[in-house]
């Protein structure tokens, strides 16, 4: 072997070490970009994942949850505070109108009467029973699931309901019932026919507040003026007030 041999063979030994180091540079280039790759996906998906997240978590009964909801839950607390406390300053402040009652100074008796009894029954009613959850950008109504009560002569259908609306981007207390349905005397009707009348009187499929039956005043009270409304529209006139609330309202 001649030295010109010797040199070639090393130098050829040379570039085959350089060749791989840069090759397994390269190569480690590009498992560092696809490592950065997978990161960014994974800060991605997680990102896209909270962002899943969030409507179920503002649908969710949090503290600092701003739900239709809890919005409302929060008014209707203060509006039972105010009352407990007899102080009908605040209670203006936090209602769309005023009980009559309570509009004359010379009436605080009876006004301050019936702000003990607006909290008697407002505060008995639990956050949690109101599972439904109509609302809006100019109203929101809570409404319990139908509870039947019986005993001998009657049977009723009844659920709570509180009703909001919006005035100056404000959230008022427009009304609440911890007690709104039907019932009906026993008397020598069936049980069937009595369970379908009480389904007839109380269902409220458009879900704007007021019983369908209601809606079309097939028996309106002796006295009482009936606007007729579709119990199949919530807003009938379409002024964007749902028919229940508009009733109120007027
Ligand atoms: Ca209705
Ligand atoms: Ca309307």
């Amino acid at each position: 072997m001649n030295i010109k041999k010797i040199l070639g063979i090393v130098g050829l030994v040379v570039i085959i070490v350089v060749l791989i180091f840069f090759i397994s540079e390269s190569k480690s280039g590009i498992s560092d970009v696809s490592t950065t790759t997978p990161k960014t996906n994974i800060s991605d998906s997680s990102y896209d994942g909270l962002s899943q997240i969030e409507p179920d978590f503002f649908g969710q009964d949090l503290p600092l949850s701003n739900s239709p909801k809890n919005v409302a839950w929060e008014t209707f607390q203060k509006y039972l505070k105010y009352n407990k406390e007899q102080n009908l300053e605040g209670v203006k402040g936090i209602v769309y109108k005023v009980a009559p009652i309570c509009e004359d100074t010379k009436d605080i008796i009876d006004c301050k009467a019936r702000m003990s009894l607006a909290y008697q029954y407002g505060s008995v009613l639990k956050k949690e029973n109101f599972v439904n959850i109509w609302s809006d950008e100019k109203q929101i109504i809570l409404a319990t699931d139908f509870k039947i009560e019986e005993d001998d002569s009657i049977l009723g259908r009844h659920r709570a309901i509180i009703f909001f609306v919006k005035d100056n981007e404000s959230l008022k207390l427009l009304s609440f019932s911890p007690f709104k349905g039907a019932t009906i005397s026993k008397g020598v009707a069936s049980r069937e026919e009595i369970d379908d009348r009480l389904i007839i009187y109380t269902e409220d499929k458009d879900e704007d507040g007021i019983a369908d039956y209601n809606e079309e005043c097939l028996s309106p009270k002796e006295g009482e003026i009936c606007a007729k409304t579709s119990p199949k529209i919530r807003d009938t006139d379409g002024d964007g007030f749902w028919d229940g609330i508009q009733s109120l309202i007027n």
